[in-house]
Formats: C-alpha cells, structure tokens, sequence
C-alpha cells in the first residue's frame, strides 16, 4: 500500500523558471501593491488595469526562455513512477509550468491560461489577451469574461478535496512558499494534527519553519530532486 505525499507548492518553485515571485517584486506589481490588484474591488474599481495585470504575466508565459525547471520536472517524474507514494499536487501558482512538466496539479488560486465567465462561471482555456472588450464565448456578449483567478477575499478552489487530501497525508511538503497567504499557510497544521511527517522546502526560512518537523534551505531546483530521492530511498531524518 502507497503511503500519501502531499505537496504545496508557490512562487518559489516557478522563480528558476524566470517567474517573478511575489515577495521579489516586494508584493508590488508597476508600483501598485498586488492586494490592490488582484482584489474584486480593484476589478470592479479599474478593470483595464486589472485585465493589463493579468495579460501581461500570462503573456510571459508564452515566451521562449520561461519553463518548466528541474524543481517541477522532478516532482513530475516523482508523482508518475514513485514505488512508495502517491503524490498530490496542490499550487498556489497560477502559471502552468507544473503541467507542461508533466504533472497533475490542483490549481487553488485558479490558472492565467484560463478565463470565466461571469455570468455562467463557465471557464475557458484562454493564453491570449483579454478584456471586457472581448466576446464572451458562452454569451456571445462582451463585458462578462473576468481572469480564473482566485483574489483576495475570495474563496481558493478544490477546498474540500484539499482537505480530505491533507487529512489523509503520509508526508505534507510545502514547497517554494512564504506562508503568508492563507488558507493555504495554514495546510501543514491540518496535516500535522491527522498525523503526518511535515517538511518545508524554501531559499529562506520563514515564520513557520519551526513548527515544521524538517526544513530544508536551498533553491529549488537543487534541494527538491535530492529531496525526492532521499524520500524514495527513506533517508529523511523527522524530527521525533
Ligand atoms: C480567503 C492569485 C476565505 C492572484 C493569490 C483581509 C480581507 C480579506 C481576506 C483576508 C484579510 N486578511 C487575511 C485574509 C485572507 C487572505 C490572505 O491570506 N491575505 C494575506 C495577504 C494576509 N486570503 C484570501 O483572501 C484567500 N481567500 O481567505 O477566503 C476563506 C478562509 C478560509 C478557508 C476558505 C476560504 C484567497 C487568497 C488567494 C489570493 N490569490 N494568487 C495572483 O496570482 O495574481 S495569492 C498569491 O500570493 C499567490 O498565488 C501566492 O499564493 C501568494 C504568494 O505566496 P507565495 O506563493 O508563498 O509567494 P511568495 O513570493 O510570498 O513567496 C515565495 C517564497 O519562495 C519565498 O519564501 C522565497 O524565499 C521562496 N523562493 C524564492 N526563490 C526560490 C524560493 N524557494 C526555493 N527556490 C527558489 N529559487
């Protein structure tokens, strides 16, 4: 029987890919503070700027030097042809570098490469420009397409497959993350109190390091290859 690997990964893991990380940029985008851009008030409040926000990094996504990095490939590889876990993939990225790895990842705070439909909710594969200029597919009307994103003061996606996930974890990894966006800070707690093995895989320690069973320091596409193998081949040391 597979034991239960579940990962949480954000911004840090996509940085070697050339994805400006939040706390890079100093939580700013163009000088604005990213929780005055990607809020439903800064949507209803200034549209074309918030449209900009997002077309410009889905743009990115598009350009020749931005791609998966060994951090994804390898969890990638990990989750098709581990002999002893059965990893799930939870992002808080919104790009696609997980998937263009190889992977399977649940996407909590939504896709770039995706658009919604206010009106419908239906969602759209989308890796083009958008704006309320732009037809609605379902409506055949302008005016209703918004980002698949998740804002803040929104609800995150999949949260009650997330849950039942993390309360069934063998091991929880959170990955490439500064844990402080929440509920998603707040996952390895879950895990810890259904009595899974803890690990923190970042550049930097963070606020929630020492409530982590192990954590682990370095960039990620040299601490999650070797992480992975040494998990494979049980060489990880918890702490007790
Ligand atoms: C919710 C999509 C209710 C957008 C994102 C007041 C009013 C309203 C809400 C709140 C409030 N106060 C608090 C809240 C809750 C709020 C929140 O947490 N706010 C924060 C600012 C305090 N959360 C919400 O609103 C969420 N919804 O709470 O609904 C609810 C409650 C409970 C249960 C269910 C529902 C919705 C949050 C989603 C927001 N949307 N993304 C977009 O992308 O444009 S969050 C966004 O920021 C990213 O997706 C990401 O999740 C987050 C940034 O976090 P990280 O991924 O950790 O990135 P960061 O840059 O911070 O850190 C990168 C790390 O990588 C660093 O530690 C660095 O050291 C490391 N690193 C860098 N390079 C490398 C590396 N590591 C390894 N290798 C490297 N090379």
């Amino acid at each position: 029987m597979k034991k239960n690997l579940v990962i949480l990964t954000g911004a840090g893991i996509s940085a070697e890919s050339g994805i400006k990380t939040f706390r890079d940029s100093n939580g700013l985008w163009e000088n604005h503070p990213i929780e005055d851009v990607a809020t439903p008030e800064a949507f209803h409040r200034n549209p074309a700027l918030v449209y900009e926000f997002y077309n410009l990094r889905r743009a990115q996504l598009l350009e020749e030097n931005v791609k998966p990095n060994l951090a994804h490939k390898s969890m990638a590889n990990f989750q098709k042809e581990s002999s002893k876990y059965t990893t799930h993939l939870i992002t808080q990225n919104v790009d696609n570098l997980h998937e263009r790895a190889g992977a399977k990842a649940i996407h909590m705070h939504g896709e770039l490469q995706k658009a919604r439909c206010s009106k419908t909710n239906n969602v759209f594969n989308w890796q083009d420009s958008f704006d309320e200029n732009t037809n609605c597919p379902c409506c055949k009307q302008t005016g209703n397409l918004r980002p698949h994103i998740v804002w803040f003061g929104e609800m995150p996606l999949s949260m009650d497959e997330i849950y039942k996930l993390l309360e069934e974890a063998d091991i929880f990894a959170a990955i490439g993350t500064s844990a402080q966006v929440y509920p998603a800070a707040m996952f390895y707690q879950i895990a810890k109190q259904s009595g899974a093995k803890t690990v923190e895989l970042n550049l930097e320690k963070t606020g929630a390091s020492l409530d982590f069973d192990l954590s682990i320091n370095g960039k990620a596409t040299e601490i999650v290859p070797k992480f992975l193998d040494d998990l494979e081949k049980e060489k990880l040391n918890f702490k007790d």
